[in-house]
């Protein structure tokens, strides 16, 4: 079974991260991590640390031998080189008594009885996504040997929602690493840099909505058995557990609870039927004798996936950290204050999406190794030809 424990403050010397239960034989590319990596970064609103301070780069420190990995645990650290910055130039970081309202700032602080806020902010903040990232990867290199592949584009920032345009992967790849905010409608995409720049000059930050796709997945991943092995709950928790975001949809999601029965699903037809859908790659599954002409499942039916692309939304709120302050108590005084202004992003939704897409590659890699069970990627490969 695939498992992983992450560690490492905001502003200490490196976020790390073991990570259990990977085959033996897999070749994970340090190249491969680090694109992710600088995908996160990335986004169009995104502060002066991620600007011009950090460069991502993963270190493994075991777990591989020639290339490979040995089926052991997989240690890594991601440098902070803001720590070594602030090493160099004798700077002290931030402290803080005013809690910034939708931080855990003020929860933090009173559970674990610290006498400021910046002990919270340094495991809370979203900076521990980059580990969250390096393990996604990892996860990617895994699924990506039995054809399945997962990416995510935005589809809102504050009110400005893209078109309807289908997010196949060969347009996901498109947008990738060279467009500003991830979406697929260019029109949107300036008017959301547009409100971006507007937001910024005020010191308010965006929130906004992302989707991840994972394209390739073979049909009977997760189960209905138990309520909490059903793949859309797992999922679920998943995204939910990103920092910021504050809904998660599968499908259609809640549009589905708009229409009548009749125009929530997905009917069944023969395979051979022209689908009028582009291929999604992928090896052929056992369900290849039949195709659907939509996907308001989200590729998830009683909680196990049924072959059709799996699509996970993560809907974010405007990070709390703004220069605009809003009102909130001094913690020492017990008097009112404005809430602390500390160094933040404007936007972080696309590199929420990336987020996203680590994670749902994690869940699905970790339920490709429960239902192919083996300690090697041949044997493993072996089985999934059989099978599907
Ligand atoms: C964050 C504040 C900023 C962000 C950080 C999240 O960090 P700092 O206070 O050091 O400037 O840049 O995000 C990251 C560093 C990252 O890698 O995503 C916060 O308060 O949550």
């Amino acid at each position: 079974m695939l498992r992983y424990l992450l560690a490492g403050e905001s502003h200490g010397p490196a976020l790390v991260g073991i990570l259990g239960g990977f085959p033996a034989g897999l070749i994970i590319k340090n190249k491969f991590v680090d694109t992710e990596l600088a995908l996160r970064q990335q986004g169009y609103g995104r502060g002066p640390r991620m600007q011009s301070i950090e460069k991502d780069q993963v270190e493994f420190l075991s777990g591989f031998w020639n290339g490979r990995t040995l089926g052991s645990p997989i240690a890594f650290k991601i440098p902070n080189l803001d720590y070594e910055l602030r090493r160099r130039t004798g700077q002290k970081a931030q402290r803080w008594q005013v809690p910034r309202p939708g931080h855990a700032d003020l929860a933090g602080v009173i559970r674990h009885r610290y006498t400021d806020c910046a002990p919270v902010a340094e495991r809370a903040s979203a900076r521990s996504t980059a580990a969250t990232v390096a393990a996604g990867a990892c996860a990617k290199a895994l699924l990506a040997r039995f054809g399945i592949v997962v990416l995510s584009h935005v589809r809102s920032v504050g009110q400005i929602v893209a078109d309807g345009a289908e997010p196949t992967p060969e347009r996901l790849r498109r947008i990738r690493s060279k467009r500003p905010m991830r979406c697929l409608d260019a029109k949107a995409e300036k008017k959301m840099v547009t409100l971006i720049d507007e937001a910024m000059a005020e010191g308010v930050t965006l929130g906004g909505e992302f989707e991840v796709l994972a394209f390739g997945v073979p049909v009977g991943l997760g189960t209905y058995c138990q309520p909490d092995r059903r793949l859309d709950a797992m999922l679920s928790q998943d995204v939910m557990a990103i920092p910021a975001v504050k809904a998660v949809s599968i499908g259609a999601g809640l549009e589905v609870s708009f229409e009548d029965g009749q125009n929530a699903h997905d009917e069944i037809f023969p395979a051979g039927r022209s689908s009028g859908r582009p291929s999604v790659g992928g090896k052929p599954t056992f369900g290849s004798g039949f195709v659907r002409t939509t996907n308001r499942a989200g590729g998830l039916e009683g909680g196990i996936t049924n072959g059709e692309p799996v699509i996970v939304r993560g809907f974010v709120k405007p990070i709390s950290s703004q220069r605009k302050r809003l009102r909130s108590i001094n913690l020492k005084t017990g008097q009112p204050g404005l809430a602390a202004w500390v160094r933040s992003d404007t936007c972080v939704v696309p590199a929420a999406g990336i987020v996203g897409e680590a994670v749902v590659a994690w869940r699905l890699a970790e339920q490709l190794t429960t239902f192919l069970g083996s300690a090697d990627l041949k044997t493993m490969l072996g089985r999934f030809k059989d099978l599907f």
